[in-house]
C-alpha cells in the first residue's frame, strides 16, 4: 500500500522526540508527521525541539510493541502473531460501508485512504491486562471517515469487524472467541478527535500483528476496543455487543474506558506494567490514569453516566 504526502514538514528526527500541532500537544498527544508518497514508503517526522516541554513518556521499543501482542485470531500467546501472521495477505484489501449512511460499498482501502490526511501521534496504550506501551501511530481521524461515509441522524453508533478468514487465521479455526473480531463507538467517541484509524506505527506500515492494513485506536479506553484488520464498518442505531462482552459480560462492557477505580472481578486496574524496551520487558509499575490520561479530551462525553456500571 502506497501512502500519500499529506504534510508539508519534511524533517526527520530522533524517534524518542516529537512535537506535534498545539492543540494536540497539550494532552500529551504528539505527532503529526507524513508519509511520502514513493515507491518504497518513508515517513518524514516534525523536527523534535531540545527541550521542550510538550515531551511525553519513553516510547516502547519498536521490538516491544511489534513482538508482544494481542490479536487472537493468529494465536493465544503473546508471541504467536508474529510467528503466525507473517504470510497474511493484506494487499488488495477492501473494506465494506454499510447501514444508516449514504455512502455506502466496498471501498479500496489504498483509494478509501487518499481521501483523508494522515498523521503521526503518539499514544500511551493500556491493555486491560494491566501492561502498557507508548506508542507513535500513523493514521487518520475516524471522523474524517465518518463524514466520508454521510450517516443518517438515525445512526447513533459505528460496528466494526475484522476479516473471517480461518485459512489465513489459524486462531479462527478454534472457539476463543465468537468470530469475527466484533467491536463497536458511541458516535460521539467515534467522531472524537483522539480516535485514530491505524496504518502505521514507528513511522512504518503496521505489522501484520498489529493488525495491517487498518485498525482502530482509542487510546482512553482498554486495548481490546482496537479491533485489528478491519473489513467491515457499519452504522447502527442500537449499541453493539463486542466480542470480549459477548464472552464474558460481567468482565468487559462496551466502553472499556481506562478507569482505575473499577477493578475487573479478576484483577485490580489500579496500576498498569509499562512496557518501554530495554533489559527487561516490564520495567516499571506506574498508576493507571483516568481515561489513561486523556480525560480533557473525553471526560464531557460520559458525564452523568455511572461508570461503575457502564464499564
Ligand atoms: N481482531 C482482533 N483485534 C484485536 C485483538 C484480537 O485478538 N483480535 N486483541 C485486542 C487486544 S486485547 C489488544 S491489547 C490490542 C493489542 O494491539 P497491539 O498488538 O497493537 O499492541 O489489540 C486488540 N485488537
Ligand atoms: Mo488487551
Amino acid at each position: 500500500m502506497k501512502f500519500k504526502n499529506t504534510h508539508k514538514d519534511s524533517q526527520t528526527t530522533d524517534e524518542s522526540i516529537y512535537v506535534n500541532r498545539r492543540k494536540l500537544i497539550k494532552a500529551g498527544i504528539i505527532g503529526s508527521a507524513s508519509l511520502l508518497a514513493s515507491n518504497s514508503m518513508a515517513l518524514s517526522l516534525p523536527k523534535a525541539t531540545e527541550n521542550s516541554e510538550f515531551l511525553i513518556d519513553e516510547l516502547t521499543s519498536e521490538k516491544d510493541a511489534t513482538t508482544y501482542n494481542n490479536f487472537y485470531e493468529f494465536g493465544l500467546s503473546k508471541s504467536d502473531p508474529v510467528e503466525n501472521a507473517k504470510d497474511f495477505k493484506t494487499e488488495p484489501w477492501t473494506v465494506e460501508v454499510d447501514g444508516l449512511c449514504e455512502n455506502k460499498g466496498t471501498f479500496d482501502l489504498e483509494k478509501l485512504i487518499s481521501n483523508f490526511s494522515l498523521e503521526e501521534r503518539i499514544y500511551r496504550m493500556r491493555c486491560v491486562e494491566a501492561w502498557s506501551m507508548v506508542i507513535p501511530w500513523t493514521g487518520f481521524k475516524l471522523a474524517d471517515l465518518i463524514k466520508y461515509c454521510k450517516p443518517l441522524s438515525s445512526a447513533k453508533y459505528v460496528y466494526f469487524e475484522t476479516l473471517y478468514d480461518p485459512k489465513q487465521m489459524p486462531g479462527q479455526k478454534g472457539r476463543s472467541i465468537p468470530w469475527p473480531y466484533r467491536e463497536g463507538l458511541r458516535m460521539d467517541e467515534a467522531m472524537n478527535e483522539l480516535t485514530l484509524m491505524a496504518v502505521g506505527m514507528y513511522g512504518k506500515q503496521l505489522p501484520n500483528q498489529n493488525g495491517a492494513p487498518l485498525r482502530l485506536v482509542t487510546p482512553w479506553k482498554y486495548g481490546f476496543k482496537g479491533i485489528k484488520s478491519i473489513v467491515k464498518i457499519k452504522f447502527l442505531d442500537k449499541q453493539p455487543i463486542n466480542s470480549w462482552q459477548a464472552i464474558a459480560p460481567q468482565e468487559y462492557g462496551f466502553y472499556a474506558n481506562v478507569n482505575p477505580e473499577v477493578d475487573h472481578p479478576r484483577w485490580s486496574q489500579a496500576t498498569e506494567r509499562r512496557i518501554t524496551g530495554g533489559f527487561s520487558l516490564f520495567n516499571s509499575r506506574i498508576k493507571t490514569q483516568m481515561f489513561n490520561g486523556y480525560s480533557d479530551y473525553v471526560a464531557s462525553m460520559y458525564k452523568g453516566m455511572d461508570l461503575t456500571k457502564l464499564y
